[in-house]
């Protein structure tokens, strides 16, 4: 069925759902409580598959993060810090089973919020956001710092090691998976007994305002988790720069990442930076080709291409590209675009108008500097932000496309003829966040997988994640990582501890 003109774009929100975006004038939680902005500015919030407003956030500034960070600090030398570890993990169990309980909910507003089909709210990002919470709450009893075989010159010591938490940490996430990166973040950072003040994308507040809730309902103490919504020049700004903010961790853009690194030097804050990416996706030609196909659609397709591990560009060996690009493009041309919350969508809208914009701008450079535009291209309806699933071919490395993260859906094929040349061509990018094998040869994927330039590399498969998975970057990707007992380490200070036994 070829469906791509008829966009359903009026679905039924469930009555909750549409009310508690409604509220969302006061969206800053500090201790536990709802305010508006401390300077009244509110932002619009607009559901990208009508276009429409659907309520409001606060616009929040300095002196809201300036309450909300010294609500953090209280709640952290207030007890959480000191909070034994199996305690710690009952209220993380305990959040973790309070996601679930209102998934429901939960992915309705995700999908209001985002656009995202409500199978993926519903079936990956909070199910997963759940997995995540209750990782880390095993985690907290779990994770020991060494005693060290220590040699001293003079006398004799018994030495060891303890994992601190940092303090205050300053969360910064952004739209695409908003509920789902921000348990990335909430995890390891409450399980090592930090407090946090998160600023949501000023695009999808909703989600983070309501897992604030939970954590309270779920017996975290007020004041642990502390949301201030805003702009990110604004709130962002101010939160990266805060002298009682220990650490910030950071999801977004390169060029934002940038700016919270300097931002955060002032007092030379920890930072870890999840940034954009430009991932490779490698098909040889001894690999299963359907299955190729079907990754490398889900690679790029998956969230309207709003990820920043995309498989955006494919290398697919010349002997078989001719049929991958069939292949593809018959799929594409399947896509039953919609509204995230109405039955039989497979693929909503971009999160905004902006995003769109920028996302079509790629689309006619590509054309301009002589790609070929094989399938889509172009927006759809006069409702909402949609973008038809495209594939370039033709596409050369020093063409736009091929180089900067569009984000969106928008697949840029080229061919390939050795192995050591698609290494090289696949490793020529700034980014170094992910990429992807596909090959039924052993050898070349796991040499293939050492010489690749990224932070996750997967063979024979796309997009697969877990809380045991540490997730970051190479190069201007980022640096520290998310995930895995990795995690767990850049939200403490290691603490050497010696005992004098003369
Ligand atoms: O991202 P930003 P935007 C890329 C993607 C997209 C582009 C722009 O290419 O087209 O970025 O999206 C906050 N100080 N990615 O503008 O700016 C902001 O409010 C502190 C890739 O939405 O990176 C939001 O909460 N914070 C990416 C968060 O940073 C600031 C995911 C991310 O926004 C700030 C999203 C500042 N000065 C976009 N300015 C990925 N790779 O995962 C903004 N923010």
């Amino acid at each position: 069925m070829s469906t791509l003109d008829v966009v359903d774009t009026t679905p039924d929100i469930p009555a909750n759902v549409a009310a508690y975006a409604a509220g969302g004038g006061d969206s800053i939680l500090v201790a536990g409580r709802r305010s508006g902005a401390a300077g009244g500015g509110v932002l619009p919030n607009v559901d990208p598959g009508t276009g429409r407003e659907i309520g409001q956030i606060a616009s929040g500034t300095e002196a809201d993060v300036d309450r909300a960070v010294a609500a953090a600090g209280r709640a952290f030398d207030g007890g959480w810090r000191d909070l034994s570890p199996s305690a710690r993990a009952r209220c993380l169990f305990a959040l973790a089973d309070a996601v679930e309980g209102e998934a429901d909910t939960l992915a309705a507003l995700e999908t209001l919020d985002n656009g995202k089909p409500l199978t993926e709210s519903r079936y990956v990002d909070v199910p997963l956001a759940a997995e995540v919470l209750r990782y880390y709450a095993g985690w907290t009893t779990k994770f020991a710092g060494e005693v060290l075989p220590v040699s001293p010159l003079v006398g004799s010591a018994f030495a060891y090691t303890r994992h601190e938490p940092v303090g205050v940490v300053g969360a910064i996430v952004p739209w695409n998976f908003p509920l789902l990166l921000l348990s990335w973040k909430v995890g390891p950072a409450l399980a090592a007994g930090n407090t946090m003040v998160v600023k949501p994308s000023e695009l999808t507040s909703l989600t983070a305002l309501r897992l604030a809730e939970l954590a309270t309902e779920a017996g975290i103490p007020p004041g642990v988790m502390n949301v201030v919504t805003g702009l990110g020049p604004e709130a962002g700004q101010a939160l990266a720069e805060h002298p009682d903010v220990a650490k910030i961790t950071f999801t977004g853009s390169t060029a934002t990442g940038r700016t919270v690194l300097q931002a955060s030097a002032g007092n030379l804050k920890r930072v870890t930076l999840e940034l954009g990416g430009k991932s490779p996706n490698i098909v040889f030609a001894d690999a299963d080709l359907d299955q190729a196909v079907e990754g490398a659609f889900m690679g790029i397709f998956m969230n309207q291409g709003q990820v920043c591990c995309a498989g955006s560009r494919a290398y697919v060996d010349r002997r078989v590209h001719d049929a991958f690009v069939e292949k593809l493009a018959t799929a594409a041309g399947t896509v039953q675009l919609g509204h995230g919350l109405a039955e039989g969508t497979d693929m909503g809208p971009l999160v905004s108008e902006d995003q769109r914009r920028r996302v079509l701008a790629y689309v006619s450079q590509g054309s301009a500097e002589g790609a070929t535009l094989v399938c889509g291209g172009g927006p759809v309806g006069t409702e909402g932000f949609f973008v038809k699933p495209t594939v370039f071919t033709d596409v050369r490395e020093d063409m736009t496309i091929a180089r900067e993260e569009i984000f969106g859906p928008v697949l840029s094929v080229m061919a390939f003829d050795g192995e050591d040349e698609v290494v090289t061509r696949a490793n020529r990018s700034r980014y170094g966040l992910a990429a992807g094998v596909w090959t039924r040869d052993v050898r070349r994927a796991h040499t293939v997988a050492a010489a690749l330039q990224a932070g996750t590399v997967w063979v024979n498969t796309y997009n697969m994640i877990d809380p045991t998975s540490p997730f970051g970057g190479f190069k201007e990707s980022g640096f520290g990582r998310d995930l895995g007992a990795e995690a767990l380490k850049e939200y403490t200070s290691t603490k050497s501890v010696w005992v004098g036994l003369d």
